[in-house]
């Protein structure tokens, strides 16, 4: 409380412009200062006065000090979130039936991801079978926790199997309620039983991607709620990509991350191809708007002929038109051709490449960078020994020319 009043005491008070209104102004009265702040200690003591998706001012389906941090940030930096007036989260609730299953929307935003579901449960329902929460059921790149009355089960699926990670005694009382969250920062999570009053937590590597899900296996009907938000929705900066957008030393987007730019969001996995790039970009935009969306889609499409492969192009401009009509600036990538050394086949994308270069739209020249040829193969040291993804020295030429290109992920 002492830390509220001081802060009222500064009563710094920034007008937004009158055309914006913004994300911080949580009591919508034009204006950023300690009223919000006041509006959202009333909310978190009192649960009244706003709506939650107002009081998430961040947009990580918590209304907590974070918030508050977030308003006051605002206030000092005169930095503020432009609202869009979107839900930023996503949330299902029914009476399942058993072999029963809420999903939410499918799509591979994994960093900054939180999960939040709640089950009312029937006696003894935990002994005989099973609930699972996570991302991804059947789904390559799933990962997702099964719970019964003992134990807690991790689990991640590969493009063709199903593997137990670990299993974890939760010493906890399944009763009358439990509630499972996995709050995932970066590749790691931490996942949260709470039943009775008491939690069993632990933390562990995840990369979970797909439709946020929850599964009844217990032969009982039970009352079940899922959430899912993400603060990444509220991003200018959105990615949608492929493998080369996995964290690791040899992407370029870990040189960008090692800069400290940030934040944007990030919807990948590997082999994404046009198609499913445009409609994970579709189920993401009912949940926020970007400033810029990057189409890194390509190099899992098939290879060009005589013209760019119709079902990218179709794709891509697709993609273009939702962010001409949604005042999104849409940033294209040029991709390179590969040499796929598993079966020493040449894919050439040079016709995507060429009319990626002659569209009129901005692009990141990632082909050139590297040093594209016509068989496939890259320039000196650029080219990983499966002939599709980069070294770490390429990752890292491909990052000085995402930072010229589009200037604005360092900003
Ligand atoms: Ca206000
Ligand atoms: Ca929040």
């Amino acid at each position: 409380m002492k830390h509220l009043l001081a802060i009222i005491t500064m009563a710094v008070t920034i007008l937004a412009q009158a055309d914006d209104i913004y994300r911080e102004d949580v009591n919508a009265d034009n204006a950023v200062n300690s009223a919000d702040i006041v509006s959202i200690y009333h909310y978190i003591l009192n649960g009244e006065g706003l709506t939650f998706d107002a009081a998430d001012v961040n947009g990580d389906g918590n209304v907590n000090s974070a918030d508050v941090v977030s308003i006051y940030n605002g206030i000092i930096s005169g930095r503020k979130i432009v609202n869009d007036f979107k839900p930023h989260y996503e949330t299902a609730a029914a009476t399942l039936a058993s072999g029963g299953r809420l999903r939410l929307s499918e799509h591979y935003v994994r960093k900054n991801s939180h999960i939040h579901a709640t089950l009312r449960l029937t006696e003894g329902c935990l002994s005989e079978g099973t609930v699972t929460v996570g991302r991804g059921y059947d789904a390559w790149y799933g990962a997702y926790l099964q719970i019964d009355a003992d134990s807690v089960r991790l689990f991640r699926r590969t493009e063709t199997e199903e593997i137990r990670v670990r299993t974890e005694a939760h010493g906890l009382i399944l009763a009358d309620s439990l509630s499972v969250s996995i709050d995932c920062i970066d590749t790691r999570a931490t996942m949260t039983l709470s039943a009775e009053g008491h939690t069993y937590t632990f933390a562990n590597s995840w990369n979970g991607g797909g439709a946020p899900f929850l599964l009844n296996q217990t032969g009982h009907p039970l009352q079940a709620t899922i959430f899912y938000a993400n603060p990444d929705f509220l991003c200018d900066i959105w990615l949608l990509g492929d493998s080369y957008l996995t964290t690791s030393g040899n992407r370029w987007i870990y040189y960008i991350g090692q800069h400290g730019f940030g934040p944007w969001l990030a919807d990948h996995c590997a082999a994404n191809t046009g198609e499913k790039a445009l409609r994970d970009f579709k189920a993401a935009l009912r949940m926020g708007t970007p400033r810029y969306a990057l189409w890194l889609i390509g190099i899992n499409d098939r290879g060009d002929i005589d013209a760019p492969t119709s079902r990218w192009l179709a794709a891509t401009k697709e993609f273009i038109s939702i962010c001409e009509a949604n005042g999104i600036t849409p940033v294209l990538q040029t991709i390179p051709n590969t040499f796929i050394t598993s079966l020493q086949q040449l894919k050439t994308h040079q016709y995507k490449t060429d009319w990626i270069r002659s569209s009129g739209y901005r692009y990141i020249d990632i082909a050139a960078a590297i040093g594209s040829r016509p068989d496939g193969t890259w320039a000196e040291g650029m080219q990983g020994p499966d002939g599709i993804h980069p070294t770490a020295e390429g990752a890292m030429v491909m990052a000085e020319q995402v930072l010229k290109d589009f200037p604005e992920i360092g900003e």
